[in-house]
């Protein structure tokens, strides 16, 4: 299949996933403030919320408050994606997001720490039981020491324990990445520009299976400065497999063609 068909096909999946299903599916642009409304505070406000014109395009802006508290929930400074009523996404079908993020290239020797942050959460069935919920996470943090890696909050805690380090990809570099979350049956997948950074198993998979992704979350956290974090294109992907192509946008495209070639099933 021509890349052009797959594209095509990919869209036509996407168009029938808006109606008359129980998929939830959005892409937030900000090219207008439109977007901004399906936002809502999670733990801490911070001091901007909008969209705004940033390197050639509308995107989102949340400026990290540096007055804020630098310890404790107050220092953790995001909004929350909703649905048009204010609710998780709650359909039991939506299973992964992805997003571009911009990496500040000031970061990376201002001796400041910047943490770039996007949470999942995660749908189970049976009922979640308090800290057993899944919240997935994987962020982008830029160190004191002007050294930077991603963190990842894995389910399986009981394996991995806490955030854990994961080297950023060989050659990366700022500017913007696309960060690609797919909630997958035996565990967690991250993407980072179309290639798998990071995956991890579900602990309680047996007990409490989880069955949708609820929202995603895109924070930042304070340490003392203030700090612009820009994203875009924050979009739902309603089935694991096939729609990657399409919420991945282009990169996912070209990753799985080359995918192909590679393994010799170009058509
Ligand atoms: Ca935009
Ligand atoms: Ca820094």
């Amino acid at each position: 299949m021509r890349t052009s068909q797959l594209l095509a096909v990919a869209l036509a999946l996407v168009a029938g996933t808006q109606s008359g299903t129980a998929q939830y599916w959005f892409i937030d642009t900000f090219d207008t403030s439109a977007s901004l409304a399906y936002y809502h505070v999670d733990r801490y406000a911070p001091s901007v919320f909008t969209n705004a014109f940033f390197d050639g395009s509308d995107r989102l802006q949340l400026t990290v408050n540096g007055s804020a508290p630098t310890s404790g929930t107050g220092s953790i400074q995001g909004m929350k994606r909703l649905t048009d009523t204010g609710a998780l996404w709650g359909n039991g079908l939506t299973t992964g997001y992805s997003l571009d993020f911009y990496v500040d290239p000031a970061w990376a020797d201002d001796s400041k720490a910047q943490l770039v942050s996007f949470w999942s959460q995660l749908k189970v069935n049976p009922a979640d039981v308090g800290s057993d919920y899944y919240w997935p996470n994987l962020s982008y943090w830029s160190k004191t020491d002007n050294t930077a890696t991603f963190l990842v909050y894995p389910t399986n805690t009981v394996a991995l324990g806490d955030f854990a380090e994961v080297s950023l990809p060989l050659g990366f570099t700022a500017g913007w990445h696309t960060i690609t979350y797919l909630m997958e049956s035996d565990g967690n997948y991250w993407y980072v520009d179309g290639s798998l950074l990071y995956k991890d198993t579900y602990y309680y998979a047996d007990i409490y299976k989880p069955t949708a992704v609820e929202t995603v979350i895109i924070q930042g956290r304070n340490y003392g400065t203030n700090y612009n974090i820009y994203a875009d294109n924050v979009q739902t992907i309603p089935e694991p497999s096939a729609l990657i192509l399409v919420a991945g946008g282009a990169g996912a495209l070209l990753f799985v063609y080359r995918r192909r070639r590679r393994s010799g099933t170009t058509r």
